[in-house]
């Protein structure tokens, strides 16, 4: 059916009903935005994900939690273990303030497993209402306990490191996991902010007890506050992971840091010259909040850990709400953690690629394909036969020439200005071609993901979007609805194709572009599109005709609990 019919559809179907009517009760808000296998526990606020590790057959996954309510405060680090990374026993809180060190806040931290002693943590402990910061240390009550539930803070050892003269203590924190170098020290780094320069201060030490800080930041750069750094090897030969200490010679370095003032992450692919004690970005990454990005969307604070069950690294990152906080003390809950992802060099060696763990594909239920469907500029098609608010949708589009490609203007630096401006429905050339996720019957609702395929000079710019403007009919401006958007670094005129994966969770949309090139995830709200009221179709909006193959399945939910 044509596109131009449904929206004349929404229109009539909008203007019957007035906008928004729909009375809901208390228990559908609670529950009608929830996700089914995205990580979230039954109540309450999180944020970071903290100390994720393997050790002796289980996964543990920590994070900032609130016990007491749906928004940030009291934080304690929750605790809950898995065997697969997607179904998870919650535990009582492992790390909670009891003692001077942490009386105001235990914030986030990562784990180190020592060879011969097993896991500890190192996390910052905030020690007044001024906010100052101190980094701590706890291990486990019992090592020998399978799941680790008790952890206790030797008194004798905390603070393990207080800010130094001349930093500023109160941006001092986000400890790193360890790695042990062949200097003979271990080596960590905290986050920190040193007036308008964010950084990375590095700590040595021989016995894990006494820290002393480099002379120098590992990095810095002038983009305000550094939380959450996270910086680790990746092999220049294929996608094994290789962990924290591991001097390969294959191997380049990636640094991440989540920036406070643009609540948006970054990383560079870069050297790490371990004499000098010193990280240089290589002259391909740009070294600010316009560079790499995990995720062009809702992902924040993210951390990684090696798994070496599997020789994988593996990305956890936050994904926030993006209604009101009144919003979420009405709901009872705030944040969900992002699908975990195995992390790798790109061949290009100028980029990362993310991928969401294979272990996700257990949770896959009914499938449906569409195979060589023919989309002509205008038209779209309903994929029918899965659970449509909680799905996996695999899906190529392809097109036989781009000639029709709109040119590309060199001041379009901004993706996501690009993508607000030229949206799902503004015909294009080649593209907008995607997927209408939580879509509506008339589609007065729906989050488009899509591309859309610009001729620059010599090459071609393609743009992915994840659009949230027409996401729900709740027109609160104080409701985040960006089109979020990132360009994808990939030769279309060789392939004449492009890629997409969306996992669709309810509020939550998590796409992966060109095998996990540039990825996006959007947190939304449909109020009509919920449930079995939730429809996914494929599009195209351009002059090129697409040609769509398909697969989906509906995704049964994860067992959290
Ligand atoms: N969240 C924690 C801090 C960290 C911030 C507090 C990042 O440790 O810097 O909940 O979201």
């Amino acid at each position: 059916m044509a596109l131009t019919h449904y929206l004349v559809l929404a229109a009539i179907s909008l203007s019957l009903s007035n906008g928004l009517e729909a009375v809901q009760s208390e228990h559908e808000i609670t529950r009608m935005h929830r996700t089914g296998y995205h990580f979230q526990p039954p109540r309450n606020w999180i944020n970071d994900p903290n100390g994720p590790m393997y050790y002796n057959g289980v996964y543990h996954l920590f994070y900032q939690y609130n016990p007491n309510g749906s928004t940030w405060g009291n934080i304690v680090w929750a605790h809950s273990v898995s065997t697969d990374l997607i179904n998870w026993k919650i535990l009582e809180p492992a790390i909670y303030p009891s003692k001077p060190f942490d009386k105001f806040g235990c914030w986030s931290g990562s784990a180190t497993i020592l060879p011969g002693k097993g896991p500890v943590i190192l996390y910052t402990g905030v020690i007044d209402n001024d906010n100052t910061q101190v980094q701590c240390y706890i291990e486990p009550q019992d090592p020998f306990d399978p799941l680790l539930r008790k952890w206790v803070k030797p008194d004798e050892l905390n603070p393990i490191i207080v800010a130094g003269k001349g930093m500023n203590k109160t941006k001092f924190r986000d400890p790193t996991t360890a790695w042990w170098s062949k200097d003979g020290h271990w080596k960590i780094l905290v986050g920190g902010k040193w007036k308008r320069k964010g950084m990375a201060h590095l700590y040595n030490s021989k016995d894990f007890v006494k820290w002393v800080r480099a002379k120098h930041p590992i990095h810095s750069a002038d983009n305000g506050m550094w939380e959450c750094p996270d910086l680790f090897p990746v092999s220049l030969r294929g996608r094994k992971g290789l962990d924290y200490s591991e001097e390969e010679k294959h191997a380049k370095h990636v640094l991440k840091v989540s920036l406070d003032d643009t609540r948006t992450e970054y990383y560079t692919l870069g050297t790490y010259f371990t004499k000098k004690d010193k990280y240089v970005p290589d002259n391909t990454s740009e070294d600010g909040s316009s560079g790499l990005r995990y995720d062009y969307g809702n992902f924040y604070a993210s951390k990684s850990f090696f798994d070496p069950s599997t020789n994988r690294r593996i990305l956890w990152g936050w994904a926030n709400e993006s209604d009101k906080p009144n919003d979420d003390i009405r709901k009872g809950w705030a944040g969900i953690q992002a699908i975990p992802r195995s992390l790798w060099l790109d061949s290009t060696r100028k980029q990362l690629i993310l991928w969401p763990v294979d272990e996700l594909k257990s949770l896959r239920g009914k499938e449906v394909t569409m195979t060589n469907l023919k989309l002509q500029k205008g038209e779209l098609a309903k994929v029918d036969g899965v659970t449509p608010a909680q799905a996996d949708v695999e899906v190529t589009f392809s097109f036989s020439s781009l000639h029709r490609a709109e040119a590309y203007d060199p001041s379009w630096v901004n993706p996501q200005d690009l993508c607000a401006q030229k949206g799902s429905m503004v015909e294009g050339g080649v593209g907008p071609f995607g997927i209408l996720t939580l879509a509506s019957k008339y589609l007065e609702e729906f989050t488009p993901v899509f591309f859309r395929i610009f001729q620059a000079p010599g090459k071609h710019v393609v743009l992915l979007c994840s659009d949230a403007q027409r996401s729900s009919l709740v027109d609160d401006p104080l409701w985040y609805k960006p089109a979020f958007a990132g360009f994808v670094d990939v030769d279309v005129a060789a392939s004449k194709n492009l890629s997409l994966r969306s996992l669709i969770d309810h509020s939550v949309v998590e796409s992966f572009a060109e095998g996990g090139k540039t990825n996006i995830l959007s947190r939304v709200y449909p109020q009509l599109a919920v449930m079995d009221q939730a429809h996914v179709f494929v599009f195209n909006n351009g002059t090129e005709p697409i040609t769509v193959d398909l697969k989906a399945w509906s995704m049964n939910a994860a067992t959290i609990s």
